[in-house]
C-alpha cells in the first residue's frame, strides 16, 4: 500500500478529488459536508491499473485548520498537491508547499483541478516553476476535471508511477506509529489511527505509549476497514488497544516499539527556510502527528536548539515544521541532528557546539555518533535511529578508539599513581579506577586492563600473570564477604581449610595478590593494611598493643605480626615502653 496526503489551498477541490477517484467520503463530519469544507483529516482509499493500493490522507485546506494539515502530512511522505485551473496559485498554496518542502518532502505530483472551469494551462506553468525549487523538484503535474472526469486516468497512471518510485518500507524496523485519530468503538474500546510507515503489529504485541511509556496490548487490527492478524508498512492502520482509557491517548502521541525509541525533550537541529536570527523565541514545532510549544536557542548560522514542552520519541534525521501560530506562519524547516544533545553549560559551549553540529547533517553516521560522543550504549544509539554498525568493546558499549586509547594510557598512570599513594596495597581496586577514569562500569575498566596489568580479585595488579585457579579465587570471594564487618578477624586455619584454602592454595592467593600474608596461616584482605594504618593513625599518639588490638576489634594472633609488619614498612614506629607511633607521611 501507498499513502498520499493531499495539499492545497481551500476549496481547490482536495476532497472532490479524492473522492472522485475512490468513490468514498473524506469528508468525515456532518459539519464538514454542510459546510463543504473539510475540517479534519479524511481518510479513502483505491486500487491504481497497477493492482497497488493507494490510500489518502486528505487534508484541509483553510488557513485556520492548518494545524490539522501539518498532522496528516507529517507521518506521509508523498503528497498530491492540488490547485485549482481557476484561482490559480493561492497562500495555503504556498503555504502547503512551504511545510512539505520543510518536511523534506520528496514524492509527489500535482493536480490541476476544476480543469472544467478555466484553461490549466498558465497554472500548470505557475506550478511548476513554484514546486522546482522546492524538496519535491520537478514533479508531474496533471490538468483533471472531477465533474467531467477528464484527466482522472492520466492522474491514476502518474500515481502508479509515484508509488513505484517511494522508497522499500523497512519492515523488520521498529514502529512508530503517530497517532492521527483516536476513538472509543463500542464494545471494543479505544482505537488508535495511523500510518504505518516501517516495522509491522501483530494483534497480541506489546506498544508503548511514548508519552510516557505506559505498556499496552494491541487487541485488534484494522487496515483499510478490514480486520487483520498482522499489518505491515506502509499501511494505514486502527489498533484497537488494550486496557487504555479513551483520554490517555491522543493526535499527537505514537505508539512505538518497546524500547526502540527515546523520549526527547532537548534535540539539536538543523534550521532551513530562515535564518535562525529571525526565528521568534517561542514557537510550535509540529513533527509527525505533533504539535508541541518548543523554545528556540540559537547556536550556530543555521543550528538551534529547541527544548519541547513535553517529550516526544525523535530520531536523528527526523523532519519538522517550525510555525508561530500567533502569525499562522510556518517559519522554518527542522532536521534533527541530536535527540540526546550534550548540556551547554561550560562558557563557549555553545559556541564550541556550534562547530560541532556544522558538521552533522541529519544522516545516520554511525561511526561519527561514536566519535562525537566518545562512549555511548549500542541500545542508546539504536535508539537515537542511528544503526550499530561499530563493535562494542565489552557490553553493548561503543567507544571512539582514540578516546579508548586515551584511557588506556590514563588507566596506566592511575595504577602508578595509586601504587605510590598507597604503597602497602596490592593493585588499585577496579571501582576506584572506574572513578577516576569517569567511566560508567566497571567492566569498561576491566576491558581497558591490558599487558603487564591484569585483573585479579576486583584489582587491577602489575606484574605476571598468576592465574589462580578458580575454587581459590571463589574462596578467597567469600573470605571477602565473611570479613567485611571485621576486616581485620583473620580467618583460623580451620575456616581456612573449610573454605578449601590449604596451604598451597593460600601460598596461591598470596602470591597472586588477593591476600596478604602476616605470618604462617594468618592472612588478611591486601585493603585491610591500609585499613589499618588508618585507624591507628585515629588513635591517641603514641598507643599500645592492646589499644591497637582494640581499635581493631582483633586478637593478638593478628595484631603482632601486623605492627611487626607496619613497623618493618615504616609505617609505625616502636618507641620504648612498647608503645608505637603512626609515622606522619
Ligand atoms: N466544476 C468543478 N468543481 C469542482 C471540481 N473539483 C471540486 N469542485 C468544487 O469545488 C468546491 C470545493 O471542493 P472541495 O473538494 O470541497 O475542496 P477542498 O480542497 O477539499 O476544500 P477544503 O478541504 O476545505 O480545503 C466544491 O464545491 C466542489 O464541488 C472540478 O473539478 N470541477
Ligand atoms: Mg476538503
Amino acid at each position: 500500500m501507498w499513502v498520499v496526503a493531499t495539499a492545497g489551498h481551500v476549496d481547490h477541490g482536495k476532497s472532490t478529488l479524492v473522492r472522485a477517484l475512490t468513490g468514498m467520503e473524506p469528508d468525515r463530519w456532518a459539519e464538514e459536508r454542510r459546510r463543504g469544507m473539510t475540517i479534519d483529516l479524511g481518510f479513502a482509499w483505491t486500487s491504481l491499473p497497477s493492482g497497488a493500493t493507494v490510500a489518502f490522507v486528505d487534508v484541509p485546506g483553510h488557513e485556520r485548520f492548518v494545524p490539522n494539515m501539518l498532522a496528516g502530512v507529517g507521518p506521509v511522505p508523498a503528497a498530491l498537491v492540488v490547485v485549482a485551473a481557476d484561482e490559480g496559485w493561492m497562500p495555503q498554496s504556498a503555504e502547503h508547499l512551504a511545510v512539505l518542502d520543510a518536511l523534506g518532502v520528496s514524492f509527489g505530483l500535482v493536480a490541476v483541478t476544476r480543469a472544467d472551469l478555466a484553461d490549466p494551462g498558465p497554472v500548470v506553468a505557475r506550478v511548476r516553476a513554484e514546486v522546482a525549487g522546492t524538496s519535491l523538484g520537478a514533479v508531474e503535474v496533471v490538468p483533471v476535471s472531477a465533474v467531467t472526469g477528464v484527466g482522472l486516468p492520466a492522474l491514476r497512471a502518474a500515481l502508479d508511477r509515484l508509488g513505484a518510485r517511494l522508497p522499500v518500507p523497512v519492515v523488520d524496523g521498529p514502529v512508530r506509529l503517530w497517532v492521527d485519530r483516536c476513538f472509543t468503538v463500542r464494545g471494543a474500546g479505544t482505537v488508535v489511527t495511523g500510518t504505518l510507515g516501517a516495522g509491522r503489529l501483530a494483534v497480541g504485541d506489546e506498544v508503548e505509549v511514548a508519552a510516557d511509556g505506559t505498556r499496552v496490548r494491541v487487541r485488534g487490527l484494522h487496515s483499510l476497514g478490514t480486520a487483520r492478524g498482522e499489518v505491515s508498512a506502509v499501511s494505514r492502520v486502527a489498533v484497537n488497544l488494550r486496557g487504555v482509557a479513551r483520554e490517555r491517548v491522543a493526535r499527537g502521541d505514537a505508539l512505538v516499539t518497546p524500547e526502540a525509541f527515546g523520549r526527547s525533550e532537548l534535540v539539536d537541529v538543523r534550521i532551513s527556510g530562515a535564518p535562525v536570527a529571525d526565528l521568534p523565541g517561542s514557537v510550535m514545532v509540529h513533527v509527525g502527528s505533533a504539535a508541541v510549544p518548543v523554545r528556540v536557542r540559537p547556536l550556530g548560522p543555521d543550528t538551534a536548539r529547541l527544548r519541547l514542552a513535553r517529550p516526544l520519541p525523535l530520531v536523528v534525521g527526523d523532519r519538522a515544521v517550525l510555525r508561530d501560530p500567533g502569525r499562522r506562519l510556518v517559519v522554518g524547516g527542522v532536521t534533527v541532528l541530536d535527540v540526546a544533545p550534550p548540556p551547554l553549560s561550560r562558557r563557549g559551549a555553545a559556541a564550541a557546539r556550534a562547530g560541532v553540529l556544522a558538521g552533522v547533517d541529519g544522516r545516520a553516521d554511525p561511526v561519527g555518533e561514536v566519535r562525537r560522543r566518545r562512549l555511548v550504549r549500542a541500545s542508546d544509539l539504536a535508539r537515537m535511529g542511528v544503526p550499530v554498525t561499530v563493535a562494542p568493546v565489552v557490553g553493548d558499549w561503543l567507544v571512539d578508539p582514540e578516546h579508548w586509547a586515551g584511557l588506556g594510557a590514563r588507566l596506566v598512570a592511575e595504577v602508578s599513581r595509586y601504587a605510590v599513594e598507597h604503597p602497602l596495597e596490592s593493585g588499585v581496586p577496579v571501582e576506584v579506577l572506574r572513578q577516576r577514569l569517569g567511566l560508567p562500569e566497571r567492566s569498561l575498566v576491566e576491558a581497558l586492563v591490558g599487558a603487564p596489568l591484569r585483573v585479579c580479585a576486583g584489582r587491577v595488579v602489575a606484574g605476571p600473570v598468576s592465574v589462580l585457579p578458580e575454587p581459590v579465587a571463589r574462596a578467597v570471594d567469600r573470605l571477602r564477604e565473611e570479613s567485611r564487618s571485621r576486616p581485620f578477624r583473620a580467618p583460623e586455619a580451620d575456616r581456612l581449610v573449610e573454605l578449601g584454602l590449604g596451604a598451597r592454595e593460600v601460598g596461591a592467593a598470596v602470591r597472586a595478590g588477593v591476600l596478604l600474608r602476616l605470618t604462617g596461616n594468618v592472612v588478611l584482605l591486601p585493603g585491610a593494611v591500609e585499613e589499618a594504618v588508618r585507624v591507628l593513625a585515629g588513635l591517641p599518639q603514641p598507643f599500645t598493643l592492646s589499644a591497637a588490638r582494640q581499635a581493631l576489634d582483633t586478637t593478638r594472633r593478628v595484631a603482632v605480626p601486623l605492627l611487626e609488619l607496619l613497623d618493618s614498612r615504616g609505617v609505625t614506629r616502636r618507641l620504648p615502653g612498647d608503645v608505637r607511633t603512626v609515622v606522619s607521611r
